[in-house]
């Protein structure tokens, strides 16, 4: 178990990417959620989604001259679209877009010829087009409709978590999982309303695929559940050590998703080196978030900066 988290505890910098069809709306992953946008009006985007301009050796080689080691990318966020291609679901990028190709086929081979990891990001509670993910209304229902799509599938009684997991993590966790060859880290997000026993099934599946995938651990709120390492909350580093493997996610702007309204400020390269630095000083991972538009490109801002951390690591990172 200790042997396989080695490449990881030595990358301490890898690529978080969040991309997805809302990244064509440019107002973030969690569009359909703030407007309420319903299913049906929703998987219309996904017929103009075509990332003519994703091109997969470009974006690994910003990582690797940036210093990062491995890749985290959006494979399915809590919109419900499929950035790979799955049988569970016509609403995906090769069945469901004009652009009609896997961009993680592409993204695996690149990272593959680079040695860097490729690694998926998967929500496996919070969904907004299945029916039967559930709300936190579920637990709580002072917290109606929180977080769940509660404008097409108002009735939180009916909805049974079991079945949104058996239709669509289980087989999509297997397609990630055989589809692109070794995965890194199987990222996990987000634990709410999951019961211990379910997320041992997501777990024991991912063991029994690929036992060297590592598992971060917001896959369940309960400690009983196997996972590999600490994933922080969103953009948060902690003044002392954790006592155990962990790792900030980070945005290198205010948003994870593609953002072209006001308010979206980029953080200082001078910030992100801070960052970097303070991190992995405490002996954690700094997993730092671009979000490309709906054309397939990293933002010219996160590019530049990248570019200076880059230049900074060949003078002062470990090799
Ligand atoms: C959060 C998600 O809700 C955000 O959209 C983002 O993916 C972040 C990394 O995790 O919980």
């Amino acid at each position: 178990k200790e042997q396989k988290k080695a490449w990881w505890r030595e990358s301490r910098f890898g690529m978080f990417i969040h991309w997805g069809v809302y990244s064509r709306m440019g107002q973030g992953e969690w569009v359909m959620y703030n407007q309420r946008i319903p299913v049906k009006e929703y998987e219309k985007l996904a017929q103009e989604f075509n990332p003519v301009r994703y091109d997969a050796d470009e974006w690994v080689r910003i990582a690797k001259e940036a210093g990062m080691k491995y890749i985290v990318i959006t494979a399915k966020h809590h919109d419900g679209f499929s950035m790979f291609r799955t049988k569970a679901d016509s609403f995906n990028i090769v069945d469901g877009t004009p652009y009609g190709k896997d961009v993680m086929t592409e993204l695996a081979r690149a990272c593959e010829r680079e040695g860097l990891k490729l690694c998926f990001y998967y929500s496996h509670v919070r969904e907004w087009r299945h029916p039967h993910a559930q709300s936190l209304e579920a637990i709580d229902p002072n917290l109606f409709g929180n977080y769940g799509n509660f404008w097409d599938y108002p009735d939180e009684q009916r909805k049974n978590l079991q079945i949104y997991l058996d239709e669509f993590d289980k087989p999509q966790l297997r397609e990630l999982l055989t589809q692109y060859g070794p995965v890194g880290i199987l990222w996990f997000d987000t634990p709410s309303m999951i019961r211990p026993d379910q997320a041992k099934e997501l777990v024991d599946l991912v063991r029994e695929l690929q036992p060297d995938c590592l598992i971060n651990s917001r896959v369940s709120d309960d400690d009983s559940v196997d996972y590999d390492y600490l994933s922080l909350g969103d953009c948060e580093i902690p003044g002392i050590p954790v006592g155990t493997d962990w790792e900030t996610p980070m945005t290198i702007c205010t948003w994870w998703g593609y953002f072209t309204g006001e308010g979206n400020e980029y953080r200082s390269t001078r910030e992100l080196v801070r960052q970097l630095v303070d991190i992995a000083s405490l002996g954690g991972n700094y997993l730092l978030n671009v979000g490309p538009n709906g054309e397939g490109e990293i933002p010219d801002e996160a590019q530049q900066r990248l570019r200076e951390v880059g230049r900074w690591m060949n003078v002062n990172g470990e090799a």
